[in-house]
């Protein structure tokens, strides 16, 4: 047929252009990287830092305000995602920092935010990460901030609610509050940045107290009411007990502190972990401090003559596997000089030491690969997934080398299987969901549970490793299979949403030569047909978190089309007519939509960080998932 013909031939050409631009686009390291894009809480927070350890500067203040401006929607709030409702939060966040960046309350924007603000119920709304920055700077008060005893350092890992029951994040988001909560500094602003006229009525007639859970007898209230006996505690707690407490998280903090002067390499920890080590005593010419500073300064920031804005968190590791394996799929060859510098480049990132991951998991040796630079203490096993699968394809001058690399790395993912036959990000069996309960935990996800995208990813490895056949991957296949929604779909937890999940489940159940005509996957192909746009695209918003019934809704966006494409590819679309046809049109929708350059617009947020809270634009996910969509395409159609 001509029509297939001239999609063949457009769908070479949108391949070559891709491929040129990952060529021209390589780092001569052999990296990609891509900017990771959150939110204004970032460069909000980093400002209130640097005038909490008294580091400002003039220029980079300028900078962030800048940048904290061009985020600001119209009607004066600033949202977590594109298009998004307005975020109380985040308009808090930056709102307090313009004002201590000397922008009047006055101007129209400001004027507009506070509205919001207050239609919102004001300061007293907000979550408790954005109290205790309030808190810090006399904006609200410490007597309404939970509490988190020191002690807490102490509690051996079998004992509920110990530090290794939280996610790693959390972990080490949770140790430095461990002094910041109970220093309960206060750092003094100029009245004209005082945020008063964002509280519902005068601020000493504020209810400080914290707000009761609702129900009876049930966990969260249990531990309001632990909250107010602490506070009781702290006033006659054994003080050598308490000084040896903050002596351990001081030990942990700069124990667990990375090379590139980060903490677990993202930002909450690292912020808090500074304050915490200030508060101890530490100047800021200690070579812990120094490091952790300067950190900020390098790569992390986005920073040019207008704006700097930091990173929640860098991902090379992570965007070089994705862009080899695109490449890979579209057929560059394995032994292409690009690749054996990308795959050169991710054996050395191979984490060879231990990390927080051995307090669960003994009696393997460390393998697995992080998803920043330098940070060696949270190898991560979605990031060893993509790493193993890009470096089985490749063609290396050292072969032996690769070999053993790939071995060591699929000995410590199966090591890390949880109980229940999934695997978690950072660690194995991270499900203590009491964590959740504390009055501290109001945002996020604080425990890391076992996930069917970073699963099926695993599954996906393991099956190219040759390890399909193991009692590890049935485990995990009956994981999976409990986990599909009856409407044939997967959750997704770190990307959006619905359509991440199938997108990464049945390249899996293929890799492992799971029969691709069992009703549960053609359910998950009706569903994925169902949801295809009038464009011939997919898209799904990030509301589908809050509200389920927008599983699979949206404006197309080229990723979220890809992970559709990759899932129906995988779904042996030859012999089945409507999957075929939905293939084509999805094929189409890339193609046309391509710029000249080789890239793919894409404004919204098609990623996770946590569910409901924190959402993720990575700026290469509109590149590397269509060229692997497309790249699959056309060889299937190679093989006809
Ligand atoms: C898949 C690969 N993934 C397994 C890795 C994804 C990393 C995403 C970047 C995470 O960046 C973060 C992490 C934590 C926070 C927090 C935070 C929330 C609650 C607590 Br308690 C502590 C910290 C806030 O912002 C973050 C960003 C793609």
């Amino acid at each position: 047929m001509a029509g297939d013909r001239d999609l063949a031939a457009a769908v070479d050409e949108a391949v070559g252009r891709s491929q040129e631009y990952f060529l021209r686009s390589q780092h001569p390291d052999g990296y990609w990287w891509g900017e990771l894009e959150s939110n204004v809480c970032m460069a909000a927070e980093y400002l209130l830092l640097t005038h909490f350890l008294g580091v400002a500067e003039e220029g980079r203040w300028r900078k962030i305000a800048n940048y904290l401006r061009s985020q600001q929607r119209p009607d004066g709030t600033w949202s977590i995602y594109h298009g998004g409702p307005p975020d109380i939060n985040a308009t808090v966040e930056s709102y307090f920092a313009l004002k201590l960046a000397g922008v009047s309350a006055e101007e129209p924007p400001m004027r507009k935010a506070r509205e919001f603000v207050l239609s919102a119920g004001g300061v007293p709304r907000v979550r408790v990460f954005t109290k205790i920055w309030l808190a810090l700077f006399g904006q609200w008060d410490w007597r309404g901030v939970p509490v988190l005893p020191p002690e807490m350092m102490f509690l051996p890992p079998w004992f509920p609610l110990n530090i290794y029951d939280f996610a790693s994040w959390a972990r080490a988001t949770l140790v430095p509050m461990l002094i910041l909560l109970n220093e309960r500094p206060i750092c003094p602003v100029p009245d004209s940045a005082r945020i008063d006229e964002l509280y519902p009525a005068p601020r000493d007639r504020i209810d400080y107290s914290l707000p009761r859970p609702a129900g009876w007898l049930n966990w969260r209230r249990f531990f309001h009411a632990a909250d107010g006996l602490l506070r009781r505690y702290e006033r006659v707690a054994f003080m050598p007990l308490r000084r040896a407490a903050y002596r351990a998280a001081e030990r942990w903090i700069v124990s667990h502190q990375e090379a590139d002067g980060s903490w677990g390499g993202i930002q909450p920890p690292w912020v808090y972990s500074l304050i915490a080590l200030k508060l101890r005593g530490y100047s800021l010419d200690d070579p812990v401090m120094r490091r952790g500073l300067e950190g900020f300064e390098g790569a992390f920031a986005v920073e040019d003559d207008r704006i700097f804005n930091p990173q929640a968190c860098l991902s090379p590791v992570w965007d070089t596997a994705l862009a080899m394996i695109g490449l890979l799929d579209s057929e560059l060859p394995a032994d292409h000089p690009a690749l054996v510098r990308a795959g050169r480049w991710l054996l050395r990132e191979q984490i060879l030491g231990g990390g927080d991951w051995q307090v669960k998991v003994q009696g393997v040796e460390p393998g697995g690969w992080a998803f920043e630079f330098e940070n060696d203490l949270y190898p991560d096993t979605d990031d060893a997934a993509e790493v193993l699968m890009a470096l089985a394809r490749t063609r290396l001058p050292d072969e032996k080398r690769r070999e053993r690399a790939l071995a060591r790395g699929g000995r410590w993912l199966l090591a890390m299987q949880s109980k229940n036959g999934g695997w978690g990000s950072f660690d194995k069996d991270n499900t203590q969901r009491l964590a959740n309960q504390i009055p501290f935990c109001d945002f996020g996800e604080v425990i890391d549970y076992p996930t069917e995208d970073v699963t099926a990813h695993i599954v996906e490895a393991l099956g190219l490793l040759g390890h399909g056949d193991s009692a590890e991957v049935s485990r995990a296949l009956g994981y999976l299979r409990g986990e599909q929604r009856p409407d044939g779909s997967w959750w997704g937890r770190w990307g959006v949403n619905y359509i991440y999940g199938a997108g990464a489940v049945l390249p899996a159940l293929k890799a492992v030569g799971e029969e691709m005509t069992r009703p549960y996957v053609r359910r998950a192909v009706r569903w994925l047909i169902q949801k295809q746009n009038e464009d011939g695209g997919w898209g799904e918003t990030c509301e589908s978190y809050e509200d389920p019934r927008l599983a699979g809704i949206g404006p197309s966006t080229a990723s979220q089309t890809a992970w559709a494409l990759l899932a129906l590819l995988a779904a042996e679309p030859e012999d089945d007519g409507l999957c075929q046809q939905a293939v084509e049109r999805g094929v189409s929708y890339l193609v046309e939509r391509q710029e000249e350059d080789g890239q793919w617009e894409e404004p919204q947020f098609t990623a996770t960080g946590f569910p409901g809270d924190f959402y993720i634009k990575y700026h290469l996910y509109r590149n590397y998932w269509p060229l692997m969509a497309l790249g699959r395409y056309r060889a299937l159609l190679g093989v006809e």
